[in-house]
């Protein structure tokens, strides 16, 4: 986007959110040059934290802007060794007047190269990896939030205030109570009204999978948003910076003066800041929603976005203090790292399973007396080993299913079509898409997973579309929601929902790589099957 081209629905995924030349004013912004500590960019809203206006800042030493006390404090965390931000949030006293005013100060470092570039660096003024550069500057960013009332706890007890939780994830038996703990925990600790743990698919659809909440809420639990919810760019900031805050959604945001960084003649970069200024649109969408403050935690997996932390307020604005939101980061990494072990662990528990049952068909079907559809539809089944919403199964002369009965001249038709791909193991997740001719309802089939046999023997698992129609008007704040909606709003959860309908219409929950190759070694069990069968029949002719 130009700057100043205005964001929409159209564009909001270009929208360059690192670089929004403004800041949310719960906290002013100082970047200061270093090794000298002058100020060389301010937000404008300066005064309302350290009491000098914002254009008297620009220039002078940070000592004359803060205080000499909170600028030592300042210098000797940012000549630490290591990632300065580890040691965020710096607690200082500014003198406001004669009154002593406490503050959180939150630091990262940008440093650039001689022709301009900000590198990715946060902590100490070290090359990037592989990149051998000189950096020809380095600069601090200083954020400072006015820390009212005590502070929850300093940061060495961080670990105080969560570690009940790390022992009740490293006991969780499942995923699902991973979710779970976690949502709690993070709504206990950050006393947001609601806490959602948001769970991405392959394409960045999204599905609240947890949730934590006021009673008197409607649930979110099982909605679904589309990928474009939260854009391709903002994913990729979240993947570097694992949190952000937007304490009051509807904030006038404070511009950064001047609008670019002298040293690199660029707007700043605030990747890694906790002011940053958020997508307007993002803001228009949250107000929609009814929400007032909303505050989100990347959950990862590896490098890469598995989801997130979703948290809002309804009640009014809400701005957790610094310490906080690092006790939930932590939390949100926390799970992160189970996740991976945790989903580990459920995949094998599932292949153990698939494994034995198929040990135990092949053993069944070794009865001659019994036909191999009816040991294949028994209990355990073909069900078990690919779980789907209907499996019919043709073979020997019989034809039979189990599941959700489907017609057999339905079968027959996805049978036909299936021996006409020319593979051992044919699937789709949408039907209506790659095969409109066969004029198949969604509902009935949207997946088909189908083994062709010889003559014209099949096995044929089916998954219904996976759209549920969720009522949205039928619940009292839904309601209000839809009222409030009118012809004018544009953002909405519902809207959302409906996008996100489109965007999965005429398709299947996909067949997993595993279950595809479950399918195809099930294949040639049945062939050895049928071909021993064969020769038995052949044998009793003689
Ligand atoms: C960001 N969108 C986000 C974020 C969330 C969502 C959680 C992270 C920022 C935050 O913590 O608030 C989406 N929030 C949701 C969803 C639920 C929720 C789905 O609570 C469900 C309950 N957003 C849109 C559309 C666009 C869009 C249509 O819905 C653009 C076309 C943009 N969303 C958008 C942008 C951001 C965003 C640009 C980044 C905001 C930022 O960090 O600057």
């Amino acid at each position: 986007l130009a700057p100043g081209e205005p964001v929409d629905l159209t564009n909001c995924e270009r929208e360059p959110i690192h670089v929004p030349g403004s800041i949310q004013p719960r906290g002013v912004l100082l970047a200061v040059s270093e090794p000298d500590m002058v100020v060389r960019q301010v937000s404008r809203n300066l005064a309302d934290v350290v009491g000098m206006a914002w254009d008297d800042a620009l220039g002078r030493p940070l000592a004359d802007v803060v205080g000499l006390v909170p600028a030592e404090a300042i210098a000797r965390s940012a000549s630490a060794f290591g990632d300065l931000r580890e040691r965020n949030p710096v607690e200082l006293v500014l003198d406001c007047d004669g009154t002593p005013c406490p503050v959180d100060a939150i630091l990262h470092r940008s440093v650039h190269t001689p022709d301009g570039r900000t590198l990715p660096a946060t902590g100490a003024a070290l090359p990037v990896s592989g990149q051998p550069v000189t950096p020809s500057a380095s600069t601090l960013v200083i954020e400072l939030e006015p820390a009212y009332g005590p502070r929850p706890f300093s940061f060495p007890n961080t670990y105080q205030a969560v570690r009940g939780t790390i022992a009740d994830l490293n006991r969780a038996g499942s995923l699902q109570a991973l979710y779970d703990i976690t949502a709690e925990a993070v709504r206990a600790l950050t006393g947001f009204d609601r806490v959602m743990v948001y769970r991405y698919d392959a394409d960045y659809n999204g599905e609240v999978v947890a949730e934590a909440k006021l009673p008197e809420l409607n649930s979110f639990l099982g909605l679904h948003y589309p990928a474009s919810d939260v854009p391709a760019q903002a994913r990729a900031l979240y993947e570097k910076n694992w949190i952000r805050l937007i304490s009051d959604v509807s904030y006038t945001p404070s511009p950064l003066e001047p609008v670019d960084l002298p040293a690199t003649g660029q707007p700043l970069d605030l990747t890694y800041s906790t002011l940053r200024s958020v997508s307007p649109i993002h803001c228009e969408y949250l107000q929609n929603m009814g929400v007032r403050a909303s505050m989100s935690i990347s959950l990862l997996r590896g490098d890469r976005l598995w989801g997130l932390i979703a948290c809002h307020h309804y009640s009014g604005t809400h701005a957790p203090p610094y310490a906080t939101r690092a006790a939930a980061e932590f939390l949100g990494s926390t799970l992160s790292l189970r996740l991976v072990d945790r989903a580990e662990d459920e995949e094998h528990r599932r292949a153990l399973r698939v494994r034995s049952t198929m040990a135990w068909l092949t053993a069944a079907a070794l009865d001659e007396e019994r036909p191999l559809s009816e040991t294949l539809l028994g209990r355990p089944g073909l069900l078990d080993v690919v779980p789907a919403s209907s499996v019919v199964v043709s073979l020997q002369g019989h034809t039979g299913g189990a599941g959700v009965p489907l017609a057999s001249e339905l079968a027959a038709a996805l049978a036909r079509w299936a021996a006409r791909q020319a593979d051992d193991v044919v699937s789709t997740d949408r039907l209506p898409l790659v095969a409109p001719e066969l004029d198949v309802p969604a509902e009935l089939a949207c997946g088909v997973l189908a083994l062709p046999l010889p003559e014209g023997q099949y096995v044929i698992w089916t998954r219904s579309e996976q759209v549920h129609s969720v009522d949205w008007g039928g619940d009292p704040h839904n309601k209000a929601i839809a009222e409030r909606e009118g012809d004018s709003i544009r953002l909405s959860p519902r809207k959302s929902f409906d996008r996100w309908r489109e965007t999965v219409r005429n398709r299947a929950e996909a067949w997993t790589p595993a279950e595809l190759a479950e399918a195809g070694e099930l294949r040639n069990n049945l062939l050895e099957a049928l071909y021993a069968r064969s020769r038995r029949v052949a044998r009793t002719a003689l």
